[in-house]
């Protein structure tokens, strides 16, 4: 059982429990401590962690909050605060990589490359690994994967001279990263040796590679080599191999270096930055909810009525907000994807144009009410009326109806899921997510039954 299952199986004791007390608590805080110890947490962590919860947990709940969701909030704010992480530096100049032997530093530097490539910057690595007999292939071949320039001195074994001759020769480049070699531990060798890099490259970012199979071992490699060299950030890699990624994160947190970004797998693109919120809540099955209420905030979709559609009773009238606001939060793909549900929405609902949009909403003003309330009364000739009086052709009208169809029948599909998925998620039904994402009731991480 991984580290998301056993969290989540310690949040359903919450839901699934008849009476909240003591016994209960202390139940779900063991489950916790459980689940911690299996994905590597170091004891003292958890340990103060259960004592955090167990503080907070009895604390009264918020105005409009159960005691159930104020034991959830809890939990999951004192997990998310254990993880840390904070936001990778947007504007980086020269960043160093440094690690032991194999711990992903010569992936990562394409990695990060293409991460601040994709974000704007113009970006070149320097391959001062001169230890490595391959490390120049290696790194060539990243930075091609990356979509970055490269530098290297073939058979050049002092590493400064080539960092110098990098940052010449790639001058111009928004952010310059420089791969260096790893050892099989710190020692004073590995340490000489990035202190010459470092003093040759005056990096102003120094960020330290560290693999998830470490586990809570991070720590005193992320103490080791901040004291050797001031580390200031953390790339966890193998986040994809090894079920002792938690631990790792919480240790790395411990030591002050946040970590910036996880390395989800070889190819270039398995790579994120860090959030805890966001790992937390994918990894325990939730989706990326805090996302998604996010951009839900800033969506207004006032004549929407949840409960209508999740009866299953869409409407025309209701079909233009949904699409309003499908459009206000960018692909509803993405959104879905999010809340983990795993459905498809029609393609054409999603990438549906302005134009389109106003289209449709030209024809459904051209709509009686009772059109628009009851979409079963359409018709040929009330196609064709409808036509006339939007000023569109016949098709118009009933390419609007194919759509609405689609997303009348993905609103069941939402529905049948409602009554398992979101059981999971620890949602009541999906009106009430609607009505959260609608803003209309406090915005709450969880709502439960
Ligand atoms: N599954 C998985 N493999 C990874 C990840 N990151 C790196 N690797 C693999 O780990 C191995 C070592 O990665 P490198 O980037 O060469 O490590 P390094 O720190 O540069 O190693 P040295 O230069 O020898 O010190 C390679 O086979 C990578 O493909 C990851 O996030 N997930
Ligand atoms: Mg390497």
């Amino acid at each position: 059982m991984g580290l998301g299952e056993a969290l989540r199986k310690a949040m359903d004791k919450i839901q699934g429990a008849g009476a909240i007390d003591k016994d209960t608590i202390k139940e779900v805080i063991k489950e916790i401590q459980r689940a911690l110890i299996g994905a590597n947490v170091d004891i003292a962590t958890v340990m103060t962690l259960s004592k955090k919860i167990e503080e907070r947990a009895f604390k009264p709940a918020k105005e409009g909050m159960s005691q159930r969701e104020h034991i959830v909030k809890v939990t999951y704010d004192a997990l998310v605060e254990m993880l840390g992480g904070k936001e990778n530096p947007s504007e980086p100049k020269r960043i160093l990589l440094c690690g032991l032997f194999g711990a992903g530093k010569t992936t990562a530097a394409g990695k990060v490359g293409q991460w601040y490539k994709k974000r704007g910057k113009k970006v070149g690595v320097i391959a001062a690994d001169t230890y490595r007999p391959a490390a120049y292939e290696q790194l060539e071949t990243n930075a091609k994967n990356a979509g970055i320039a490269f530098f290297g001195i073939k058979g050049e074994k002092d590493a400064s001279k080539v960092v110098k001759a990098g940052l010449a020769e790639l001058e111009g480049n928004d952010i310059i990263i420089c791969d260096s070699a790893g050892r099989s531990g710190l020692d004073d060798e590995l340490v000489k040796e990035i202190k010459g890099i470092d003093s040759a490259f005056g990096a102003d970012e120094k960020w330290l590679v560290i693999g998830a199979d470490m586990g809570n071992l991070a720590k005193k490699q992320a103490q080791a080599f901040h004291k050797a060299i001031g580390v200031n950030g953390v790339i966890i890699t193998r986040m994809d191999g090894s079920s002792k990624g938690g631990g790792a994160l919480v240790a790395c947190n411990e030591t002050g270096a946040s970590v910036y970004f996880i390395s989800t797998g070889e190819k270039v693109g398995d790579f994120e930055s860090f959030d805890a919120n966001r790992f937390l809540g994918r990894i325990m099955g939730y989706g990326d909810l805090e996302g998604l209420l996010e951009k839900a905030k800033e969506i207004d979709m006032e004549n929407l009525s949840p409960e209508e559609i999740m009866k299953g009773n869409l409407n025309f009238k209701i079909f233009y907000e949904q699409l309003k606001a499908t459009k206000k939060m960018g692909p509803l793909n993405k959104v879905v994807d999010m809340l983990g549900l795993g459905v498809k929405m029609p393609k054409e609902a999603m990438e549906m144009g302005q134009e389109k949009m106003e289209s449709f909403k030209i024809i459904i003003d051209s709509m009686t009410e009772q059109e628009r309330i009851n979409p079963d009364l359409m018709n040929r000739s009330r196609i064709e009326r409808i036509a006339k009086g939007a000023g569109k052709k016949d098709e118009d009208i009933r390419e609007l109806i194919k759509q609405f169809k689609k997303m009348k029948k993905m609103f069941k599909r939402f529905r049948g899921m409602s009554e398992k998925g979101m059981k999971k998620m620890g949602e009541k039904d999906l009106g009430q997510m609607v009505q959260q994402m609608q803003g209309k009731k406090a915005m709450k991480k969880f709502r439960l039954k």
